[in-house]
């Protein structure tokens, strides 16, 4: 039986290696994202089929959910960080935006598409958090705050959603190279830097967590999968290569 996903976030990065990735497995696919054009790509490439969502719009929520007729696995992967500033000098509406994508946007995802989960039968939520979601680094104030609070959302709807089939994962990255750090610093050579002298993850290292967490058996719930570059082992213990060292 073919089960249909919807990904958020699916113009990029993550979000777009598991469009890629679930098409390949041979699921039906719904992928949103603000950038049109990406999507119309993606579409041919893979046959997904693509709507624009922007998650820090409820309309837009509301627009794009009235279009996906099924949904047995949900992928809340739309989000990501805004600056790096000290909260000495937090900017408000980088916070503001963080916590509308990363939050409300899971929450209203979640909750928009919470009737055609319980409707499958066999539904599965995956959230795609952060290591940030259980760590804190200086200048991560408001993308760990945006992280901690999509964990908790998601520790709860496990909670909430118990005795229901509807599995929970969270699945928690650390470094990956993907549009990231771009967005997150505005300029290419400093988004370059992120990743400098050590091997980050790919976007399909974790699709690959994704499809494999939601192709286990039915009773089978991924907790959470927590994955990080082999050079890193915490936000801000990173292995770098000098450039001596070739
Ligand atoms: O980043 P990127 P990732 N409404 O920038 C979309 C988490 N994570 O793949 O709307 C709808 O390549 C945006 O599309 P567009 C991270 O927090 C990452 O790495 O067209 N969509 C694009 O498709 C995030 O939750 C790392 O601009 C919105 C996608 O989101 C997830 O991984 C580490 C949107 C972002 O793609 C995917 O990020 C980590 C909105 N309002 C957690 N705003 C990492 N890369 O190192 C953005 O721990 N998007």
């Amino acid at each position: 039986m073919t089960r249909t996903a919807v990904v958020t976030g699916a113009s990029s990065g993550i979000g777009e290696a598991t469009v890629v990735a679930l098409r390949e497995a041979g699921f039906e696919v719904f992928a949103g994202a603000r950038r049109e054009d990406r999507l119309r790509r993606l579409a041919e490439r893979t046959g997904a089929r693509v709507a624009v969502l922007d998650v820090s719009d409820a309309r837009s929520i509301e627009a794009f959910v009235s279009g996906v007729d099924e949904c047995a696995i949900l992928v809340n992967n739309a989000g990501g960080a805004l600056g790096l500033e000290p909260i000495a000098e937090a900017d408000d509406d980088q916070w503001l935006s963080m916590y509308s994508t990363n939050v409300l946007g899971t929450m209203r995802m979640t909750r928009a598409l919470l009737p055609r989960l319980r409707q499958s039968g066999d539904g599965h939520i995956v959230v795609v958090g952060s290591i940030a979601g259980f760590e804190v680094y200086p200048g991560g104030g408001g993308y760990t705050a945006a992280k901690h609070a999509e964990r908790a959302l998601t520790r709860t709807l496990r909670l909430e959603l118990l005795g229901e089939p509807i599995r929970v994962t969270e699945v928690d990255p650390g470094l990956v190279e993907t549009e990231f750090s771009l967005v997150r610093l505005g300029d290419a050579q400093r988004a370059r830097g992120v990743y400098a002298g050590m091997q980050p993850l790919i976007a399909e290292d974790i699709a690959g967590c994704i499809l494999w967490a939601v192709t286990r058996p039915p009773h089978v719930n991924i907790d959470e999968i927590v994955v990080r570059p082999r050079d890193q082992a915490t936000a801000t213990a990173v292995h770098r290569r000098r450039p001596a060292d070739g």
